[in-house]
Parts: structure tokens; C-alpha cells; sequence
């Protein structure tokens, strides 16, 4: 009998499937000119905020590179903002805090997140539904410590100096900002499975940043409160940057698929992290290389991916705005065929 499950779930589980499904973390946005078209006029917070916007913007890269999996067109601050907190996302930089958070009174401030204060993210859901037919659709949000990075910092940061500086000098402090960090989160995350994603992504872009010790104590409980406060049965993918060592604890934290960056053998970490799917794991700048090199790397990742009990074929982190998307619609159709 043939199993009509979407290919990005049946891999998640660690069923068999005819070739590995694929999708590009930022497989969306400023690698593709007619994104760069439709957001000429639109600020980015206000395209997330747009339902109209946010289906087509998803749409677009399932259109031109027949992944497997379209990402929900959103940003880890969009449920930040709409909890009331005073944020914008500038060109070219990033996320930037009006009021950076350093104290319990400004932690104190920060509200829980309604449901209803994202019910544009719920529609424009309902909105995909309707088109994708067998391609997957994933929901994500930021971890609490990617979050908290942003809001201590006031804005995107190399090192976190000042975010481990409030969690190593003030753990009280931190501790109460994560677990409200992490209330917003399962919230946003709930909303986009009760509306029907098929999967969801868990970023802690940066949890990298810190040691073992260090993210089992800080990190670890904020983002198992996540992953196991989320109620459904969608598959729960946690991806980070530098993560190497990091791998086993945020298995623990409730992943089902372990997101692996580039630094990191696939077979490596299949053995880091036993029983579990991963996904990953090709080097972005792999993509502005020959296509010889493209495709002996990419060979290379689904020989090493095969390793784990299934394998997600992605990118190690995001697709780099100066990739040529000739290249991506290549290298899916490499994967599909290999
Ligand atoms: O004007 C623009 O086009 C701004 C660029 C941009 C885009 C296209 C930002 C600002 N966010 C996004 C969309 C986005 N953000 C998506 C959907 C696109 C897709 O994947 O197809 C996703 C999944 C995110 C998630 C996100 N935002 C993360 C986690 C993923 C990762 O890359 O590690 C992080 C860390 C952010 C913060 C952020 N938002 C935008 C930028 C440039 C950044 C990074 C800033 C920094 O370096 O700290």
C-alpha cells in the first residue's frame, strides 16, 4: 500500500521513504527577486503581520524549487512584538530593542502572549493550507535563550556579552525572563498547530554560544518547557548554530528531529544523538561554489545523513542572500533523484 503521509513526516519518524525530503532553512526571503519585489513597499514587520502577504511569500520558494516543506514567512520577534513589547526590524540589521530588558521590573513587564494577538498568523495558515497539497507546512518560533539574547542585547550581538553577563550575574533575573520567554513561545507555537502546521522548528539560533553545563542549567528547562508544553502530535524539530557539543542536551529537551550545522558530520551526530532523525547539514557558502562542488557536498551529507534513523536534507543554517536560486532549484532536484 502506498503511503501518502507527507514525505517530511514519514522521515521525521524514521520510516521508510523514496529519497530524502528537502527544504532550505530562509528558503523564503532576499535570495529570491520576486521577494525582493513584493517587499519593496512593505516593512517586514508589517508583511508578517499581512496574511495575504505571508502565504504568497511562503508559497514562493515551494513554487520555484519544489521543496518538500514550506517554513511559515514569519520572524522569532513577530510573538514578541505582538505580546507589546517595542521592536522593529531594521534593513539590513535585525531585530532592534527600544528598551533592552537587564532588570526583574522590566522582566516583570513583559506580558504573556494572547492567542488572539496572532490570529494573523492562524489565518494566513488556513490560507497555505488550502494551496500546499502534499508539500509539508512548518510553524517555528525562537528558543527562550535566542529570545532573551535579542531583548538583553537590544539587538543582534557576536558574543552575548551582556546576556550571559544577566545570567551568570543574576540567575534570578534570567530565569524569571526565560520562563516568560518560554510561555510566549509555546503559545505562538500552539497557535500555528491548532491552525494545522504539520511540524514545528524550534530556533536557539545561538545556544551555541554556551557550554554544556552552562545550557543544561540556564537553557535546557526553559526550552524543554516548550517542546513538552506543546500539545499535538506535530514532529518537533531544535535546530542551533556551533552546536556540536550541545547535541545530546537538546535532544533531551523534547526534539524528535535534531537540526545539525555544517560543523558537525551527520554520521557524527547521529551517533551524539541515538534514535533520533537530523536535519541539516550542508555548508550555505557551498551554494556560491561550482556545481561540481555543490553536488559532491551534497552527496557527501546524504551518505553521512543515512547514518541516523532518518534525515531531513537542509542547509546547515540559512540560505545567504547572494545565492543564485538556480543553484537551490538544482540541488532539490538532486536530492529528489539521487
Ligand atoms: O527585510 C528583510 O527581508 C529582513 C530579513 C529577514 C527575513 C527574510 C529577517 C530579519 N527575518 C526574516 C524571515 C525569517 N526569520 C524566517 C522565514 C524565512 C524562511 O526561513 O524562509 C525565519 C525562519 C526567521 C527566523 C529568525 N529570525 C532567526 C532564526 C533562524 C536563523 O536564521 O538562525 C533569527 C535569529 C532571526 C532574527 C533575525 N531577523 C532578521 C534578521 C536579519 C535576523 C538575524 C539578525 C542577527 O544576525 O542576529
Amino acid at each position: 500500500m502506498n503511503d501518502t503521509t507527507k514525505l517530511l513526516l514519514r522521515a521525521a519518524r524514521g520510516d521508510a521513504v523514496p529519497h530524502a525530503p528537502v527544504w532550505f532553512m530562509r528558503q523564503a526571503g532576499r535570495s529570491l527577486p520576486e521577494y525582493r519585489e513584493l517587499r519593496a513597499a512593505v516593512g517586514m514587520l508589517e508583511s508578517c503581520r499581512r496574511p495575504d502577504l505571508v502565504c504568497e511569500i511562503t508559497l514562493q520558494p515551494v513554487r520555484r524549487h519544489k521543496v518538500d516543506a514550506a517554513i511559515l514567512f514569519s520572524d522569532i520577534v513577530v510573538p514578541l512584538q505582538a505580546a507589546g513589547i517595542d521592536l522593529d526590524i531594521v534593513a539590513g540589521t535585525g531585530p532592534v530593542v527600544a528598551e533592552p530588558v537587564r532588570t526583574m521590573a522590566g522582566v516583570e513587564a513583559i506580558r504573556p502572549l494572547e492567542g488572539e494577538s496572532v490570529g494573523f498568523v492562524a489565518e494566513a495558515i488556513r490560507l497555505l493550507l488550502a494551496e500546499l497539497g502534499d508539500t509539508a507546512l512548518i510553524g517555528f518560533a525562537g528558543a527562550p535563550f535566542t529570545l532573551a539574547s535579542y531583548l538583553v542585547e537590544g539587538g543582534p550581538s557576536k558574543h552575548h556579552t551582556k546576556t550571559k553577563a544577566l545570567m551568570y550575574g543574576a540567575p534570578d533575573v534570567w530565569h524569571a525572563l526565560c520562563d516568560r520567554l518560554a510561555g510566549i513561545t509555546r503559545t505562538f507555537l500552539q497557535v500555528q498547530v491548532d491552525a494545522g502546521v504539520d511540524a514545528v522548528q524550534l530556533f536557539d539560533s545561538w545556544a551555541g554560544a554556551l557550554s554544556e553545563a552552562d545550557y543544561r542549567r540556564y537553557v535546557l528547562p526553559h526550552s524543554r518547557a516548550v517542546l513538552t508544553g506543546l500539545r499535538g502530535p506535530v514532529p518537533r524539530i531544535h535546530f542551533g548554530v556551533g552546536t556540536a557539543e550541545l547535541l545530546p542536551a537538546m535532544a533531551e529537551a523534547g526534539a524528535d528531529v535534531v537540526g545539525v550545522d555544517w560543523r558537525t558530520p551527520l554520521d557524527v551526530a547521529a551517533a551524539r544523538v541515538p534514535g533520533k532523525a537530523l536535519q541539516g547539514n550542508l555548508d550555505p557558502c557551498v551554494l556560491l561554489a561550482p556545481w561540481e562542488v555543490v553536488e559532491q557536498e551534497a552527496r557527501r551529507v546524504l551518505g553521512e545523513g543515512a547514518k541516523a534513523p532518518g534525515h531531513i536534507f537542509n542547509l546547515g543554517h540559512g540560505v545567504l542572500p547572494e545565492t543564485d536560486p538556480d543553484a537551490l532549484t538544482r540541488l532539490v532536484e538532486l536530492i529528489h533523484t539521487a
